[in-house]
């Protein structure tokens, strides 16, 4: 019997859950569960690092309580960072990938190198939110910080730092910056050289699935815990979600559903090319040195804000009504791009949503169940255009879809996403990333063999839901509106 805890941390909240193994099958608990409420102090928008340490200690405290705990492990979203002075000290709280930082910034970068050599190197899809263009506006602003900065660690790094003192970069966070080169899986010193970014930040990477100390002795009197073993697993959580998709066949499509949808394949080695620079695909890193070969698409962001949104105004809805509201209202009125820029930053959702149809010449949705069904209409009409690109990429087709993460608690999306992709949906586990983060423990541990073997144990603990394609001729008309409107 092994028991893990596996520590969450998503950008809209975190949760620390047991993991218990038995040698058979994996059940998960939920410890604690918190929310992640980034901080905007003088327009700049900055994660609460601190207080989110705080509440993996108390994870780790109400755990410890009932628990015999044998390791840890942090997973979190991807590009952020935090720099430590020579002696060790946080300088300041990490800043968010949605503030206005990095505006502008791959301009500049495209100034020094050309976006083929860029990509060729690192693989990683263009997006201003990549710890790159934060890094390269310090470089231009903050000058003065970065002189002071000793080393960067993104933010499970940073987490691991607080835990056990030792500063390493574990490969799938790594793999988020765009200063790794793909290929080589080291830093790309010839790119910050370029660019102008200090190569002296970085540390050394470690593979997923590391062993890298223990829960230091202040940690554990402060908490009155027990001393246990911290693995480096996927830092990113899109890796551990990856890891805990219950695919039996090796090529196969995944959609981890969450803030961001991230809709890709697995791979043994990157594919850069012409094309997949054209679509802006990624080569991110996982366990095993894989490659995940993806897409970031807004995922439920949108759905997030506009609910934010509506509680400002003193309409407050779960996401389930929110759901049966969207259930009931017309089909197909109008759609959005949701990686359109204009959405991507905090604000009045809802309204956006009605000005972007104006704009674009079609109906407006005016109630809630309007916007919510363009919204998921909207998604899973990208989704399918993101499929059809990847498997033009990779040249393969696909049995299924399957679907992880939170987002597949809609049953409206995951049916919606079977209809727009004309494949079968095989959506769950809902907690992907804490199963993989769990997994990875237990295969760091040496408890479980590999990956293979991991994936068996998750369709073994959790039965995953099916869904089956329809409306296929609505859908296509559809396709074709959303493609028109795309162009
Ligand atoms: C998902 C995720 C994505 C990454 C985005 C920003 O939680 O980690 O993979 O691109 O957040 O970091």
């Amino acid at each position: 019997m092994k028991k893990v805890l596996a520590f969450d941390i998503g950008a809209s909240s975190g949760r620390v859950m047991l993991g218990t193994f038995d040698g058979d099958t994996i059940k998960i608990e939920e410890i604690h569960r918190f929310l992640n409420d980034p901080v905007v102090i003088n327009k700049t928008m900055y994660w609460d690092i601190l207080r989110l340490f705080y509440e993996l200690k108390q994870g780790l405290i109400k755990a410890g309580l009932k628990h015999k705990i044998d390791s840890i492990a942090v997973d979190t979203w991807g590009v952020d960072f935090g720099l430590l002075d020579k002696a060790g000290y946080l300088l300041e709280n990490p800043v968010h990938y949605r503030d206005k930082r990095t505006e502008g910034m791959l301009e500049k970068a495209l100034e020094d190198i050309s976006r083929e050599e860029l990509y060729e190197s690192t693989g990683n899809q263009f997006m201003e939110i990549n710890t790159v263009f934060q890094v390269l506006s310090l470089t231009k602003f903050r000058k003065e910080l970065l002189d002071r900065a000793d080393t960067l660690l993104l933010i499970p790094d940073l987490m691991n730092y607080f835990f056990t003192g030792v500063k390493v970069t574990e490969y799938s966070i790594a793999s988020t910056t765009q200063l790794l080169n793909a290929k080589e899986r080291t830093w790309d010193v010839k790119l910050m050289k370029a660019l102008g970014i200090p190569d002296k930040l970085f540390t050394t990477i470690v593979p997923s699935a590391t062993w890298i100390g223990k829960l230091s002795p202040d940690i554990c009197k402060e908490l009155k815990v027990e001393e246990c073993e911290v693995i480096a697993v996927a830092g990113h959580d899109t890796q551990c979600a990856l890891a805990a998709v219950p695919a039996k066949e090796e090529d196969f499509i995944f959609l981890s559903c969450g803030t961001w949808s991230l809709m890709g394949t697995e791979l043994e080695k990157p594919l850069i090319n012409e094309k997949s620079n054209r679509y802006n695909i990624t080569n991110e890193g996982g366990y095993g040195g894989r490659a995940s070969f993806l897409k970031n698409i807004t995922g439920l962001w949108m759905i997030q804000e506009s609910r934010r949104w509506w509680i400002k105004e003193g309409r407050e809805y779960s996401f389930g009504e929110l759901e049966k509201m969207a259930k009931e209202s017309q089909p197909f009125l109008c759609f959005v791009d949701p990686d359109s820029e204009e959405f991507s930053q905090t604000g009045n959702m809802p309204d956006k949503i009605r000005e972007y149809c104006r704009r674009t010449g079609q109906e407006v949705p005016e109630g809630i169940g309007a916007i919510v069904r363009c919204i998921n209409e909207s998604l899973a009409l990208k989704y399918r255009l993101v499929l059809d690109e990847i498997k033009e990429c990779t040249k393969q087709d696909y049995k299924a879809l399957y679907m992880v993460g939170g987002g597949i608690q809609s049953k409206l999306l995951c049916q919606f996403t079977s209809d727009a992709c004309n494949l079968k949906v095989i959506a769950g586990p809902v907690e992907a990333t804490v199963y993989g983060n769990v997994v990875l423990q237990l295969i760091a541990a040496g408890a479980v063999k590999d990956l293979k073997e991991a994936r068996e144990i998750i369709r073994k603990s959790e039965e995953p839901a099916a869904y089956e394609p329809a409306g296929e001729k609505e859908w296509e008309l559809a396709l074709v509106r959303f493609k028109e409107l795309l162009s």
